[in-house]
């Protein structure tokens, strides 16, 4: 049972330790809101909005989903009685189209809020049952081939087990073979294109299949599935959607159409943990692989997603690289890891998101916060 008295959202900035290039932006500071949840029985949890601060990637900011947060979602959480967090996504997608990472943030808190509740990691609230997770890097768009090359290497000495290489028109065929010839043609390569092409592109992109990625990501625009189709049936590589897959809906779609093979699941983008689960046991009954994308979470959205990649069908390596990848100091206790082999230990020791927050550190970061009340 969820009975919210309380949500404090708060706006931090954390910068990251190098800018973070894709095809269509570039991140250097990360403007990142947290919610902490408050239960009127005396427990509380954090959360995270994987918004950023420009609608490059979906149409959501961070300046959408503040005033979205307090004047349409949390008034249909706050003071009310839920059963359970698997009733959230309903309660805030009834009558309100989109804000998904809006929703996710208070949707995801709440399945945080009741693991602490069940005295459960969240891991084994959703279940879970892996104990650790497989982990890629993904890597930006590089200043030339050659520090591409050099951050592709120096990945997989460090053990991570998938290199993603964030692609664009003029540095992508020649840049990834030049990866693979570097890495050699065991170690598991992929790439990323956020949205960098259209179909008058396919005979070039179909260049990409003699290079033995596990997949390609998003080529097409955010929210096409019917291109990505077509584009499919040229390729041997499987497409993955990442953009495009924003609800059960779409991932149903997905399959029906042939867009795509493999779906990366960010639980922000697709409106929280149910929708996700959702979408993960879909994907489980048609033999469809999925895998837990990031968006450069603080150390609070790195916990929710380990906890999700932890369910059975996440059988590829997430985008889930530690705390140090991203910030000089995370703000969670311990940071996140990964042991040589590119693996992320689930928290299995505590209850809830399985970390502590560093409130001290927070505070040092918040630039403005909003407390909303039943
Ligand atoms: O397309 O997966 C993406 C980061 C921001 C926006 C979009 C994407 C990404 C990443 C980062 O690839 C993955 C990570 O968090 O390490
Ligand atoms: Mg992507």
């Amino acid at each position: 049972m969820i009975e919210l008295d309380r949500i404090v959202l708060r706006e931090i900035g954390l910068t990251l330790r190098e800018p973070f290039r894709i095809s269509s932006g570039e991140m250097r500071e990360r403007r990142i809101i947290l919610c902490e949840l408050f239960d009127a029985d005396g427990a509380s949890c954090w959360s995270e909005c994987v918004a950023d601060d420009e609608p490059n990637y979906s149409p959501e900011t961070i300046d959408t989903v503040w005033p979205t947060i307090v004047r349409v979602l949390a008034p249909r959480l706050l003071g009310k009685t839920i059963e359970g967090p698997g009733d959230v996504h309903a309660i805030l997608e009834k009558d309100v189209r989109g804000h998904n990472m809006a929703k996710a943030a208070l949707e995801m808190g709440c399945w945080g809020l009741t693991a602490v509740q069940a005295n459960l990691p969240l891991s084994r609230l959703i279940g879970g049952s892996r104990e650790r997770i497989a982990t890629g890097i993904s890597l930006g768009i590089q200043r030339d081939v050659h520090a591409l090359i050099a951050k592709a290497e120096a990945a997989i000495a460090e053990g991570y087990q998938k290199v993603k290489i964030k692609i664009a028109p003029g540095r992508d065929v020649d840049w990834v073979r030049a990866v693979r010839t570097a890495v050699g043609h065991d170690a598991h390569l992929m790439a990323d294109a956020n949205n960098a092409y259209t179909l008058a592109d396919a005979a070039h992109l179909a260049r990409l299949d003699e290079l033995g990625l596990m997949m390609i990501e998003q080529p097409l625009a955010w929210d096409d599935l019917v291109r990505h189709a077509e584009l499919q049936r040229k390729l041997t590589t499987p497409l993955c959607l990442d953009e495009s897959i924003t609800s059960l809906d779409r991932a149903q779609d997905m399959a029906t159409l042939g867009a795509g093979r493999i779906i990366n699941i960010k639980p922000g983008r697709v409106g929280g943990f149910a929708e996700s689960i959702a979408i993960h046991d879909f994907c489980e009954s048609r033999g469809i692989p999925v895998w837990c994308g990031g968006m450069l979470e603080s150390g609070i959205g790195r916990a929710y997603n380990v906890a999700l990649a932890s369910l059975p069908n996440f059988t590829l390596p997430g985008d889930l690289s530690p705390s140090a990848r991203y910030w000089a100091k995370d703000v969670v206790t311990p940071e996140w890891t990964m042991d040589a082999h590119g693996m992320v230990q689930v928290p299995l020791d505590r209850a809830g998101i399985g970390v502590e927050v560093d409130r001290a550190h927070i505070d040092r970061i918040t630039v403005r916060t909003e407390e909303l009340r039943a």
